[in-house]
Formats: structure tokens, sequence, C-alpha cells
């Protein structure tokens, strides 16, 4: 029987995956962690700091558990306020995570990975391999982090996995301290407000998915039988990518009060120029026969609507 790990199960991602995972294995299977209390508790929870080896040595044994997925990290923008702390975090986390996986011969884990390893070399879209020279110290410890991933399931036989997410779009956790949080902004703007100031200029390309997407893609991956699998390191994922100005025009179909104006945050401004536009995910395509399901306008569609749903509940 599987037993799971969530380590940074309150964020974006993690909210939504800890629900998926439950659905999966069960209730039980599903021990949900997190350095603070989530604001409510529909899992079994512990408190977790990922650098604390012995805490989640503890935890591992006390639940015997068999795979981590090992969500914890500081984003990209929030993660320049602080580099060293940032990769302190981001680093050292990981490694905690794998020397765990090693030493207690667990049977997998799950290391989310970002298009921040991308950088001003890269091609735009970005091939499964290629130049990267990440520009912020999330995209450097996520690359960094791949390359550990694929060491220890070379040197130790630990069966680590990976997906560079592009920008996550979802209405049930906002996302924190990234770029690409604009892209969630607005939709809580054209529900609740009728303006919006975007902090990345009206041009600005990036690789987008929905969060249900992501998070099939990331239960398919963890499915998939090893021998299919060509890399450890993070898997190019996509689904569309389009500019804030695209979105705008999409969202503005079904909220035509919404204004859009530009107040362009410099520091995630440049961010984001140093990412490619789009990727090429050929290699999940063939290795796990990974198929997005959501565009832009599918996106737009069901995300007014279950944020709507989820603003009337709360009336
Ligand atoms: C960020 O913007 O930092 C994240 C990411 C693309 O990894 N959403």
């Amino acid at each position: 029987m599987e037993k799971i790990l969530i380590i940074g199960a309150n964020g974006q991602l993690g909210t939504e995956l800890s629900a998926a995972l439950q659905t999966k294995y069960g209730q039980d299977a599903v021990i949900t962690s997190d350095i603070r209390k989530p604001q409510e508790e529909n899992a079994i929870f512990e408190i977790l700091n990922v650098l604390d080896n012995d805490a989640l040595a503890t935890i591992v044994k006390k639940y015997k558990i068999t795979q981590i997925y090992h969500l914890a990290a500081i984003l990209s923008a929030k993660g320049e306020e602080n580099p060293i702390q940032t990769w302190n975090i981001n680093m050292n986390g990981l490694l905690n995570v794998l020397e765990i996986a090693r030493h207690e011969k667990l049977k997998k884990v799950y290391y989310p990975s970002s298009i921040a390893v991308f950088g001003t070399t890269t091609p735009s879209p970005a091939p499964q391999y290629t130049s990267m020279n990440p520009s912020t110290i999330y995209g450097i410890s996520k690359r960094a982090g791949e390359q550990w991933c694929e060491y220890y399931f070379n040197k130790y036989g630990v069966d680590v996995r990976s997906l560079r997410y592009p920008g996550l779009i979802s209405y049930k956790t906002l996302p924190g301290g990234g770029t690409t949080d604009y892209a969630v902004d607005i939709f809580y703007k054209a529900i609740e407000e009728t303006h919006f100031d975007c902090f990345l200029s009206e041009n600005t390309r990036l690789p987008m998915m929905y969060m249900p997407d992501a998070v099939r893609a990331t239960l398919e991956l963890m499915d998939a039988p090893k021998e299919n699998l060509s890399t450890h390191e993070g898997y190019n994922l996509n689904a569309f990518d389009c500019t804030p100005k695209e979105l705008y025009n999409e969202i503005k179909k079904h909220a035509p009060n919404l204004e859009m104006g530009y107040k362009i945050d410099e520091l995630r401004q440049s961010i984001a120029d140093s990412w490619s536009d789009s990727v090429i995910d050929e290699a999940a395509r063939k290795d796990w026969n990974w198929q997005h399901e959501y565009d832009m306008e599918s996106t737009t569609k069901e995300m007014l609507t279950n944020l709507k749903k989820k603003f009337e509940a709360t009336k």
C-alpha cells in the first residue's frame, strides 16, 4: 500500500495535488505537511520544515512513507528578495528529501521544476535539451535540482521524476511570489472589480497551463513505467502560451466591464523576458503520452465559472 508524504501541501499546486492524490489512493494514504497549519484541515497533516532532517525522518518512519512529493520552494520573484535563503530552502530541502529517499528506499519521489530553468540563451520555443542560463536564484536552484535528481537516479537508483511547469492558472489557492501570477490575479479582478493593473507588459508571451492539466500530468508521469522515461531531469510540459493582452481580450469576451492598465514591475518583467515564450514537450508526449486538455479559451471559461461559484458560496 502506498503512503504519500506531500511537503509544501498548502501551496497553489499542493492543495490541488493533495486532493487528487487522496481521491486516487484514499484519505489515509496521504500525509500532508507544510511549515504552517492549513486554513482547513482536509487530510492528515503534520507541521514540517523540510530543512529539519530529523523531523522529516521521523514523519517518514512514523507513517511508513513510500513516496514523497516535495513541493516546498520559494518562487522566482520572491526568491530575489533573499537569494541565499532561497538557495538554502530550494536546494537543501531537495537534498534532504533525496537523502531520505535513498536511505529509506522510497519507491518514488516527485520534484517540480519550472520554465525558470530557461534563460536568455535558450531558443524559443525551448527544446527539452538546450542551452540554459537561468537568471533567478529560483531558476538556478531548479536547474541544479533537476541535475541532482538525475544524479540520484543514476548513482543510487532513487526513482525521482520531475516536470518543468509553465505558469499555473488556478482558482482554489493563490500562487505566491511568482512571475506568472498576473495570469491568476487578472481572473480575480474580472470577478471582483472592473480594473486590473498588469505588472508585465502587454506583449510578454509566456507558457501557461490550467491546474487540472498540471495535476493530471503529475499523476500520469508518476504512474508511467520507469523504463519508458528518457529523463529524470524535468520534462518540458506544454499547454498554451499567451501574452497579457491576449488573455485580457479573451476574458473580456465574458467580463466586458474589465479594463486593464499596465504598472510594470521591472524585476518581474526582466525575469519574464529571460524565459522562453513557449516550450517543446515532444519527450513528454512520446515517453508517457502527455496530452493537454485546456487551451487559453477553455481555461478562461473554467476559471471564470469556478471563481464566480467560489465567490457566491462565500457571500
Ligand atoms: C513563477 O512564476 O515563479 C512560477 C514558475 C513559472 O515556476 N509560477
